[in-house]
């Protein structure tokens, strides 16, 4: 299943709104097979790995969400699986998909015997932004993205963030973003450092990530990068519905698409109504902590870079208090090293359909 997790990564950025899923062929415990969804409206894992498996009969396929049971672009992959004679089939979560899901089912009845929850944890995270789409269609999944020093500062004294985190964390951040549809920041970070929002790293999205910028008041330069790329490259602002014709006048002919919403809430549900089912907020501090206040944030991915400012830009704002015991722990799903800095992914909740 570790492996099937693998595989289904290689579709980042690829296969949005549907999901990342690799699938693994085994007999006698030996991989016979692999596959994975390469990208939206593509053969699904299971078919992939069938096509690259001479003799499937008797095999067990292990898949990080549970087989398909409907004809979209592709026949079904419970079908599939049944028709090539595996016997077994081992999943992480089940698909939520009112199309597609039931597979475990489907299979049951076939006579292919079934084993659910493998690696739950780690397949409900890999899927997040398409499992909670389906269990909380109101608003997107939120991630925010932030790259600190020791003491959780995001810029020194003077304002100076170029750069706290290496080489390494910001190529991350490149691959990062092609997996969201879109990326947001507060006013306040357009102003002062004036960044494209773009994808420019390993992968190539399939579609890129549109740029949102959330500000209450509105008033954004019509010289700032994202308003000038803004017919390129999709750009909405979000600001407060009594600013939201003046703000649509000032950024006339830019392309910017302006969208009202009065407070955090209204903000998320108004970038779902504009299609958005993902978004990955980079900052500022303020933004990022009333988000965390409004409970919007589902994952934080925190770059922590090893230096000391002792004073600065603090991550999250300056936030009213939060006593231990009511605050909650958020599960841990991944960490690793990213050259001399740490990666931490945090999830508040991990999203587990039919449990
Ligand atoms: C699987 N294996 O590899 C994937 C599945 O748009 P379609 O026709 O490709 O169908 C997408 C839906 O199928 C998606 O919403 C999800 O429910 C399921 N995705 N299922 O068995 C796969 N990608
Ligand atoms: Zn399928």
């Amino acid at each position: 299943m570790a492996r099937a997790i693998k595989l289904a990564r290689r579709g980042w950025g690829q296969v949005a709104p549907n999901p990342l899923v690799g699938t693994v062929l085994l007999k006698d415990g030996q991989v016979i097979a692999e596959g994975y969804h390469a990208g939206f409206g593509k053969p699904h894992a299971e078919l992939a790995a069938l096509a690259a498996c001479g003799a499937p009969e008797g095999a067990t396929c292990v898949v990080n969400l549970e087989p398909c049971t409907h004809a979209g672009k592709t026949p079904p992959c419970t079908d599939a699986l049944v028709s090539a004679g595996v016997k077994r089939v081992v999943f992480g979560v089940r698909d939520p998909h009112p199309d597609a899901r039931g597979g475990a089912d489907r299979l049951r009845q076939s006579g292919v015997e079934v084993e659910e929850g493998l690696l739950r944890e780690e397949a409900a995270a890999l899927n997040a932004p398409f499992l909670w789409a389906h269990a909380r269609p109101e608003r997107p999944f939120i991630a925010l993205k932030v790259a600190t020093s020791l003491d959780g500062l995001l810029a020194d004294q003077g304002g100076q963030s170029k750069w706290i985190s290496g080489t390494e964390a910001r190529e991350f951040v490149h691959w990062l973003r092609a997996g969201f549809d879109a990326i947001a920041v507060g006013r306040r970070t357009v102003e002062v450092d004036d960044p494209l929002l773009t994808v420019r790293g390993p992968v190539e999205p399939r579609v890129p990530p549109s740029r949102v910028v959330i500000s209450r008041s509105g008033m954004l330069r019509r010289n700032r990068q994202v308003v000038r790329t803004a017919k390129e490259i999709p750009t909405i602002v979000v600001t407060s519905s009594h600013m939201r014709d003046q703000t649509e006048a000032d950024l006339a002919k830019t392309g910017v698409t302006v969208l009202g919403a009065d407070g955090m809430e209204e903000v998320a549900a108004a970038l779902r109504q504009a299609g958005v089912q993902s978004v990955l907020v980079e900052g500022g501090g303020s933004l990022a902590g009333a988000l965390l206040e409004a409970h919007l944030v589902d994952r934080i991915y925190w770059i922590q870079a090893p230096l000391w400012l002792g004073v600065g830009v603090p991550a999250f704002g300056d936030r009213e208090g939060m006593p231990l015991e009511n605050t909650i722990r958020w599960a841990v799903t991944e960490r690793r090293g990213l050259g001399q800095d740490t990666l931490l992914v945090v999830d508040r909740e991990l999203c587990l359909p039919g449990s």
